[in-house]
């Protein structure tokens, strides 16, 4: 079989919000990138994921020109509620921080990608199997891939793998450089997504049956978790059994008004917290969850893919650019200063919201008080507030 050899500045590992965002900001930046996918744009959008927006991934959204639906169909939040029993918090993120969120799906920011990458003649090659990373002591590593029974082999510059949690990037770092952190949950999130009416604010729940998160996609399309066991399969979760536990942990002054109805998709997302350092080896990059996971409860994990990809566009840009290498051998300490904040909030609102099946009653008890402090302090609502709209990037 002949192999076919292509060249780029920059090949990416991956056609998620990291690799989109990244290939992007250095298209505009006038940067050649070649970004590989191995399943199908289909499949991508089809994956149900984040849906709160910080207001700094907002602006880098805009920066990268991809912000037209955003800006129109994103609905702005200026707080959300914190329920124990039947007490209601609402943490004024606007009136704390003079700031907001917005709620917008992650499946629109990747459609939005996808056209300005299509439309900009840099669309990602799909369907792209076996990639493989070869060459990373040299100059001029190599990313090697199969796509409709061809060979091809791509000589980068440089490499950024932004292929998630399971894909090859982090994989090629030796051991014996690599370094992980990690904390597993013993617990999941069981999500719903159906066309209802949503709730006008999130409501973060802490039930002694497990957390509930009420959360939306648009003012017509509503999400819904509840926290179960890792044991749990999605088959054995008809749309009532769902409902029956949503609504049974959420106070009553809200299931007499909350709109139940079919689902359009249902999925169980197991939780953990993981970084791994450093995020640079040789001329190979790591972005967004290819290098660290948050529990989704901080709604950081989509937002911490965005800020890796800016820094590293920046740092990419400021090398071909402006022939400067200090953003590039500064990349991996500037990202894990950021992404240890957001993991320090995940793991913090995971810890306070959801009920840990091996807690003794002393560990139930100072969770309780946790929350009542929260409830009831301005201070500690303001630095709930400053991280959930996204610390300074
Ligand atoms: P992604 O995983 O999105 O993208 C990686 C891409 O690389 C994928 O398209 C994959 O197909 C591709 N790839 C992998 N291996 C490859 C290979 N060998 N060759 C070529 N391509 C390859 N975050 C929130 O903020 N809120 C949430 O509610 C939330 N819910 C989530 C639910 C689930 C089930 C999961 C898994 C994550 C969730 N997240 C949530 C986090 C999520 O939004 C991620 O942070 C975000 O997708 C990270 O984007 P990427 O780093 O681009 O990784
Ligand atoms: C979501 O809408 O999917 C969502 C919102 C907030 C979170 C997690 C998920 O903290």
């Amino acid at each position: 079989m002949t192999l076919t050899t292509k060249t780029t500045k920059v090949g990416i590992i991956g056609a998620g919000p990291a690799g989109l965002l990244l290939s992007r900001l250095l298209h505009l930046q006038g940067i050649d990138n070649l970004v590989l996918e191995r399943r199908s744009p289909d499949y991508v959008l089809g994956r149900i994921r984040a849906g709160v927006i910080e207001s700094g991934t907002a602006n880098i959204l805009r920066e990268a020109r991809v912000s037209a639906r955003l800006d129109t169909q994103g609905v702005v939040h200026n707080g959300f509620d914190l329920c124990c029993n039947e007490t209601i918090s609402r943490i004024d993120l606007k009136g704390l921080t003079g700031q907001s969120v917005i709620v917008y799906g992650q499946t629109e920011i990747t459609w939005d990608l996808m056209e300005a990458l299509t439309q900009g003649g840099n669309a990602p090659i799909y369907e792209a199997n076996n990639v493989t990373i070869h060459g990373l002591e040299s100059d001029q590593p190599i990313l090697q891939y199969t796509k409709d029974g061809q060979d091809i082999e791509v000589h980068c510059d440089y490499i950024a793998a932004c292929d998630g949690y399971h894909g090859p990037g982090r994989q090629a770092i030796p051991k014996s450089v690599l370094r992980e952190y990690e904390r597993v949950y013993p617990f999941g999130w069981l999500g719903l997504l159906c066309e209802t009416r949503p709730l006008k604010e999130l409501m973060y729940v802490s039930h002694e049956k497990g957390f509930a998160l009420c959360s939306q996609r648009s003012a017509t399309r509503s999400r819904y978790y509840i926290q179960c066991s890792l044991e749990e399969k999605v088959e054995n979760w008809p749309d009532e059994r769902f409902w029956e536990s949503l609504l049974e942990r959420l106070p009553s002054s809200v299931t007499g008004s909350l709109e139940t109805g079919p689902s359009i998709e249902k999925s169980i997302a197991p939780l953990r917290s993981y970084v791994a350092e450093p995020m640079r080896y040789k001329r190979l990059f790591l972005a967004g969850d290819a290098a660290h996971i948050v529990p989704p409860t901080g709604a950081k994990g989509l937002n911490l893919a965005a800020s890796d990809a800016y820094y590293l566009a920046q740092a990419i840009s400021a090398v071909f650019n402006s022939k400067n290498e200090s953003l590039i051998d500064s990349y991996s300490d500037r990202c894990l200063k950021r992404i240890w904040k957001a993991e320090r909030f995940s793991w913090y609102m995971t810890s306070l919201l959801h009920k840990f099946p091996n807690d003794d009653l002393f560990s139930q008890r100072i969770q309780g008080a946790e929350i009542d402090y929260v409830a009831n302090s301005k201070a500690m609502q303001m630095a709930l507030a400053e991280n959930y709209i996204g610390l300074p990037l």
